[in-house]
C-alpha cells in the first residue's frame, strides 16, 4: 500500500515538510471509539489516542480527530500510538450536534464526494435530499444523488421519481441502484475514483453497508439481515468506518441519520437555492425575508409559478434552522470563553497565594 491509495496528497504532503514533522509517521484515521481511533499508517493499524496537550488546548470539537482525518503520531509497540497533530482538512461534513445547543458533530473529513442515498420505497423525500444537498454545498464535497432499491418498485414509479429530483435539483448526478439485482453498479464504479474519498449518508436501512460491501467484495460492514418486517427503525451501523477499495477509491461508511440539522451552512444554503439567491435580487427591501414583504421577488415568482412551493418552504425552514444555530453557536462560544478566563483566573490565583 501506498499512502495515495488513502488519498494521501501532495497539498499534505507540503504541509508536512513545511511543519518539519519527518520525525512522525503520518496516518489516517478510519474508525474512533470514544476518543480512540484506529489510525491506518504504511506500518499497519495502530489505535491511538490524542497528547495531553492537545486535550488541554482543544476548544471544541474540530479539534479533535475525526474519521478521515490525516495526523501526525508516534508509534509504539503492540500497535499503540499517539497522535500529536491533526494535518489540515479540505472538507469537513458536520451537522449539530442532537442535544447539544450549538455544538456540532463532524461526519467525517477530507472528502471528495457524497452518495445520498435514499430508497425509492418509503423513504423516498426530496426535502431531506435537499438537506443532504446543503450539508455537501457548505463542506465543499461533491454531491452524487443515489436512489436504492429500485427493485421494490416499477419503472414508471422510478422514472415519475427521478422526473421529481430533476425538478428541484440541477445539475447533480442521479444513479438508481438496486443492491439486490445490482443494477446502476457500474455506473457507481465508473465515478470511483483512484485515492478520491466518498461518503455515504442516508437514513437507516437505505443499504448504504450493503453497497459498500458489495462494492468492496467483501462482508465489512454488518447489514442487517432481519426480516424486513421487524427491524423498522433500528439502526445497523454504530460506528463510521473508512475502507480503502481493492480497485482503487476510499469509502466511508455512516451510522444512518435521523436528523440531519443545518449548522453553519453559510455557502451552503445560497448554493443549494441559487434561484431563490437569484430572485432575491429583485426584493424591493434588502433586509427582505421572502415571506410577507410587499415587492418581494421570491414571493412575485412563487405566485407567477417560476418557483417550487416546496423548494421555497424547505429554504425558509433550513434557513430558520441556521439562524438558530449561527444564535445559539454564538452563545456556548461566549459561554466557554467566560468559563475560560474563570479556569484562568483562578489558576493565577491558586500560583499567586504559593
Ligand atoms: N430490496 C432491496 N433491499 C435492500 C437493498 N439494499 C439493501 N437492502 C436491504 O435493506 C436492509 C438494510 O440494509 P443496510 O445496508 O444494512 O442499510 P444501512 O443503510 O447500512 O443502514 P444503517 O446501517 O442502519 O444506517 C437489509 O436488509 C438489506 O438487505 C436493495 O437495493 N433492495
Ligand atoms: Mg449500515
Ligand atoms: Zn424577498
Amino acid at each position: 500500500m501506498k499512502l495515495e491509495d488513502l488519498g494521501y496528497n501532495d497539498k499534505l504532503e507540503d504541509f508536512r515538510l513545511e511543519q518539519r514533522l519527518d520525525s512522525f509517521e503520518i496516518g489516517r484515521v478510519i474508525a474512533e471509539h470514544k476518543e480512540r481511533y484506529i489510525v491506518n499508517t504504511l506500518k499497519g493499524e495502530f489505535e491511538a489516542e490524542i497528547t495531553g496537550n492537545m486535550r488541554f488546548t482543544s476548544k471544541n470539537r474540530e479539534d479533535f480527530p475525526a474519521v478521515g482525518d490525516w495526523v501526525a503520531l508516534t508509534t509504539y509497540n503492540s500497535n499503540f500510538a499517539i497522535i500529536h497533530k491533526i494535518l489540515p482538512r479540505f472538507s469537513i461534513i458536520k451537522r449539530p450536534a442532537v442535544g447539544q445547543f450549538g455544538e456540532i458533530q463532524i461526519i467525517a473529513t477530507n472528502i471528495d464526494y457524497a452518495f445520498l442515498i435514499q430508497a425509492v420505497d418509503r423513504d423516498f423525500n426530496i426535502n431531506r435530499l435537499e438537506r443532504y444537498l446543503t450539508i455537501c454545498n457548505s463542506s465543499k464535497v461533491r454531491p452524487i444523488i443515489v436512489l436504492s432499491k429500485t427493485d421494490l418498485i416499477e419503472e414508471l414509479r422510478l422514472n415519475e421519481i427521478i422526473e421529481s429530483v430533476k425538478v428541484r435539483i440541477k445539475e447533480i448526478p442521479v444513479i438508481s441502484i438496486s443492491n439486490e439485482t445490482q443494477r446502476g453498479y457500474e455506473e457507481i464504479k465508473s465515478v470511483i475514483m483512484d485515492g478520491k474519498t466518498y461518503c455515504m449518508l442516508g437514513s437507516s436501512g437505505v443499504g448504504k453497508s450493503t453497497l459498500l460491501n458489495n462494492l468492496a467484495g467483501n462482508p465489512i460492514m454488518k447489514t442487517n439481515t432481519i426480516s424486513k418486517s421487524t427491524n423498522k427503525g433500528r439502526h445497523v451501523t454504530s460506528h463510521r468506518e473508512l475502507v480503502i477499495m481493492d480497485k482503487g477509491g476510499i469509502l466511508i461508511d455512516n451510522p444512518g441519520m435521523r436528523e440531519v440539522g443545518i449548522a453553519d451552512s453559510t455557502n451552503g444554503l445560497e448554493i443549494t437555492f441559487d434561484k431563490i439567491i437569484r430572485l432575491s435580487q429583485n426584493c424591493k427591501f434588502t433586509d427582505c425575508t421572502h415571506t410577507y414583504e410587499i415587492g418581494c421577488g421570491v414571493i412575485e415568482a412563487l405566485e407567477k409559478g417560476e418557483l417550487d412551493r416546496a423548494s421555497y418552504e424547505n429554504y425558509l425552514k433550513m434557513e430558520k434552522e441556521k439562524e438558530y444555530f449561527d444564535l445559539t453557536s454564538t452563545e456556548r462560544r461566549k459561554k466557554d470563553k467566560v468559563f475560560g478566563k474563570m479556569i484562568k483566573n483562578y489558576k493565577k490565583k491558586k500560583f499567586n497565594s504559593f
